[in-house]
């Protein structure tokens, strides 16, 4: 039984990465078994969700994002039976399950796709199809998210296809009935299975220009603005034409009304011109609950990263996090500054998205290009950080071998710290930190919480906020700050660390004025 009440306005989402979390089995994978075993951590944190990243059957060629069948469990990772125990334990524990979508695009190894190849037209157009040019070049200029041109020859069919990510990962045609119409059917048979939430892959990038216009080259400042590092020429053109932000928002209403209106859904922006324009179009009432964008990752949660977003956006809909499994690990090891970002986060109003591991403030692996099987780590290597540092294994036990995540040998070597480890895990390390945001959160019915003012220096952020329990100061603090004069007698919440990093939330009896 799903929990009784309605999802919280604001949830806050633990993204488990399959592979990386827990092997019951033995053979250094992550498995579903392995994470139901585990469930009473993420639940003793008192979060409302677990986010699942893809759990289906795929060749692994982009870890689990290259689908070749949306309604069957990857055998590595187990079985139906498996997932119906997973959802019945997490739901037993209060923890509602949201499941990755990625219908952007499929495996190459799809049915689907083989059956294009081979020449069947209406396989054919549920993906993008296209003659060369005359002289044998690709359609048109545009690039993929991965860098390379998103054209890749199906000499089966003497034609070009479309990819926004990977050679291996033909992008859908969304608009055509028969992917809509399973694509539906989709996501109606995991809710059969007791799913509560979708989070949709990639879904700033699910339609294009179908007179495939040439893409611009960009102005510098849409070069500095653009997706992805400098070393990626995707970076290069102003992605006007081969994806359609805000026609993919307007998309967004055919999930709302194929999942119905209980489901909690939220979508990945990987726009990051316009993003959180795009973010708020895509949470339209009768479209999503929240989308993210990565500027706060990419921001480092600087103070003029948060004020932007909240310039520009409802904060209420937007899902606030630091790191995932493409992006690194937010922890820098600098003293009180993970329990500093996670107060920062738990604070802003909105979404909360937590990633398996940074509850023990787990650093950015490093790891040697040998080591690495992603796909994009490897086309870029060494310029990184890339992608498979998050994705190392969860350390459990900071006394077993290989911690607790495996009894044979991790996917991924696991290096961590064990002197760290033992000092996170004990009693009041950062873990219970977590537990008392998230607390906070309930208590003082975050779900309520508004910006009503801000304000923001080069080390200080100002924030001014209405719950229906009255207002609330929150003020941070990075190194070297001064810190403000206020009426903190009794702060709500209050975080100092001697390496500078300071936070204090405190009741606003004087209604608005902030001293900073
Ligand atoms: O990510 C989309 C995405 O654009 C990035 O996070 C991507 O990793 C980065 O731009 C590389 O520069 C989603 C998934 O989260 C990711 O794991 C998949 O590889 C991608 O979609 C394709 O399905
Ligand atoms: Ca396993």
């Amino acid at each position: 039984m799903a929990p009784e009440a309605p999802w919280p306005k604001a949830p806050a989402i633990y993204q488990i990465y399959p592979r990386s979390f827990a092997d019951s089995n033995g053979d250094g994978i992550g498995d579903l078994v392995g994470i139901t075993a585990r469930l009473e951590h993420v639940a003793g944190l008192g979060v409302d969700a677990v986010w699942l990243s893809s759990i289906y059957q795929s060749p692994w060629a982009d870890g689990g994002y290259d689908i070749c069948n949306h309604g069957a469990i990857h055998p590595i990772l187990g079985t139906m039976e498996d997932f119906d125990a997973l959802v019945a334990k997490a739901h037993g524990l209060g923890l509602r399950v949201i499941l990755d979508q990625v219908l952007n695009h499929t495996s190459c190894e799809h049915p689907w796709f083989l059956a294009a190849l081979a020449g069947d037209e209406a396989m054919a157009a549920r993906y993008l199809f296209r003659d060369a040019r005359l002289d044998g070049t690709q359609p048109n200029n545009w690039i993929s998210q991965f860098g390379d041109p998103a054209w890749k020859w199906a000499h089966q069919r003497r034609q070009f296809y479309f990819h926004q990510f990977l050679q291996c990962q033909p992008s859908l045609n969304l608009r055509n009935p028969d992917v809509m119409a399973a694509h539906r059917d989709q996501l109606r048979f995991w809710q059969s299975h007791g799913v509560d939430g979708f989070r949709f892959d990639a879904a700033s990038s699910y339609l294009w220009n179908e007179a495939l216009a040439n893409n611009p080259v960009a102005s510098q400042w849409v070069r500095e603005h653009n997706t992805g590092e400098t070393f990626n020429p995707f970076a290069y053109q102003e992605h006007l034409h081969d994806m359609l932000p805000e026609a993919s928002a307007h998309y967004a209403a055919n999930l709302r009304e194929w999942a119905g209106a209980n489901s909690w859904l939220m979508a990945e922006m990987t726009v990051s011109i316009r993003s959180y324009e795009v973010a708020m179009a895509f949470c339209k009432s009768d479209r999503l609950n929240a989308a993210y964008t990565s500027d706060l990752p990419e921001g480092s949660a600087s103070p003029a990263t948060i004020a932007d977003l909240l310039n520009r956006a409802d904060p209420a809909r937007t899902v606030k996090w630091l790191s995932s499994h493409d992006n690194p690990r937010h922890a820098s090891g600098k003293p009180g500054e993970a329990a500093f970002l996670a107060t920062l986060m738990a604070v802003l109003p909105g979404p909360w998205l937590i990633y398996q591991g940074e509850e023990w403030g787990l650093p950015q692996p490093d790891l040697a290009k040998d080591e690495v099987t992603d796909p994009f780590d490897l086309m870029y290597w060494p310029d990184g950080p890339g992608r498979e540092g998050p994705r190392v294994p969860m350390p459990w036990d900071a006394e077993a071998p290989h911690f607790g995540f495996t009894d044979g040998k991790p996917w991924l070597p696991m290096r961590w710290n064990r002197a760290e480890l033992r000092a996170v895990m004990a009693d009041g390390g950062l873990a219970d930190i977590y537990r008392d945001l998230l607390r906070f959160r309930r208590e003082q019915a975050w779900d309520t919480a508004q910006v009503v003012r801000h304000d923001h220096g080069d080390d200080w952020l100002t924030l001014c906020l209405e719950t229906n329990h009255g207002r609330v100061t929150a003020w941070f603090g990075w190194p070297g700050a001064a810190h403000p004069v206020t009426h903190e007698e009794a702060p709500l919440f209050s975080l100092g660390h001697d390496s500078g990093f300071r936070a204090t939330i405190c009741r606003d009896d004087s209604k608005g004025t902030v001293a900073a």
